[in-house]
């Protein structure tokens, strides 16, 4: 904080024990309480006989790859809501309005995890077999994505649309989706069939790779959905109705994305030294020659010899070249 909070003027004052303070057990049963209507919502069993296949596949889907995760993002939304707000403005309505908006958020979440496996090439999410493994799934992931996608908007529409703050809502989920698939693009760009590209290793193209592909919707997506919900908003649209607060949108941003690095360099970690019964994923970042934290750090440090070894050894697809690379790690990293 202390190294990037010097440009940030704070608007409100957080009292400190308030800092980190994580989603209660109780914010999080009620919000969990909210899933079964929204999948009866958005696959509408029984109701149109005609597509009724897709809808009860939807279901599947739906069950399989929404469920099973920290539940974060979604979680963002109503504790942020709850921070913006009068308590007496709290009714339960605006907290179920909340909650619908957090699982639109985990709806978006899950297709990117779904299609993120998939061009990862990974074995597990959340413990289980990622979706595109499972028997009779296959590259028909890439469709069940969009139905997430699809199914997000869905819900977004049916509860916000009339809301006079919904489309500046829409245009922001486009804005954010366009920043997230370009980082996933630029973090499959710093390796490809050749082998990774260590020559785009540096702390600068991490930096925008990480940022785009994971700050934005993970850490400010969340919280800007809040302040819209809370009337702080940003568009023109907005301004011109005088209802606007950019620079509080742009302080937000700025602390934000910071913890979004920070939550990605640990995401990176935990590929390499975490311990997969607690992830839930493997960890295939060596091999997959990706741009993470640990590979740009380890290049910063190395010698001659060692930028050697990660020549030789990284994004290579055997246990051996892993094992060295990890080694190689512990010896650059070791104070
Ligand atoms: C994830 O990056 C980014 C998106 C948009 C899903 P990643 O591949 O490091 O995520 P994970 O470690 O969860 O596969
Ligand atoms: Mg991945
Ligand atoms: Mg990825
Ligand atoms: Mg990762």
């Amino acid at each position: 904080w202390q190294q990037t909070s010097q440009n940030v003027q704070y608007t409100t004052q957080v009292p400190p024990a308030k800092l980190g303070q994580a989603a209660s057990e109780n914010d999080k049963r009620d919000f969990l309480a909210v899933f079964p209507d929204v999948v009866r919502e958005l696959t509408n069993l029984g109701t149109q006989s005609d597509i009724s296949d897709a809808q009860k596949w939807f279901a599947k889907v739906i069950q399989y790859n929404v469920i099973g995760g920290k539940l974060n993002r979604g979680m963002a939304v109503y504790l942020s809501l709850k921070e913006f707000i009068p308590k007496d403005a709290l009714t339960p309505e605006i907290k179920r309005k909340a909650f619908i908006l957090g699982w639109v958020m985990e709806l978006i979440q899950s297709h990117y995890l779904v299609t993120d496996d998939i061009v990862d090439d990974s074995k597990m999410r959340r413990g289980k077999k990622c979706w595109y493994l499972n028997e009779g799934v296959g590259l028909r992931a890439v469709v069940d994505a969009l139905l997430l996608n699809a199914g997000a908007f869905k819900l977004l529409s049916n509860h916000f649309k009339e809301e006079e703050y919904y489309v500046d809502m829409l245009d922001l989920f486009h804005d954010i989706n366009l920043k997230t698939v370009i980082g996933q693009c630029l973090d499959l760009q710093t390796s490809n069939n050749k082998g990774p590209n260590l020559k785009k290793f540096t702390m600068e193209n991490y930096d925008a790779i990480i940022r785009h592909k994971t700050s934005y919707y993970s850490f400010y997506l969340p919280v800007a959905l809040a302040m819209f919900m809370a009337g702080i908003r940003e568009t023109d649209y907005a301004r011109v109705a005088g209802i606007t607060d950019r620079e509080l949108h742009r302080q937000a941003k700025t602390i934000l994305l910071e913890m979004g690095s920070f939550f990605q360099v640990q995401d990176d970690y935990l590929s390499c030294f975490g311990d997969i019964s607690i992830t839930g994923k493997d960890g295939c970042d060596i091999r997959e020659g990706k741009c993470t934290w640990l590979a740009v750090v380890a290049l910063q440090r190395a010698s001659n010899s060692q930028r050697k070894i990660m020549e030789e050894h990284y994004g290579r697809d055997d246990d051996a070249s892993v094992k060295r690379i990890k080694e190689l790690y512990k010896n650059i990293e070791a104070p």
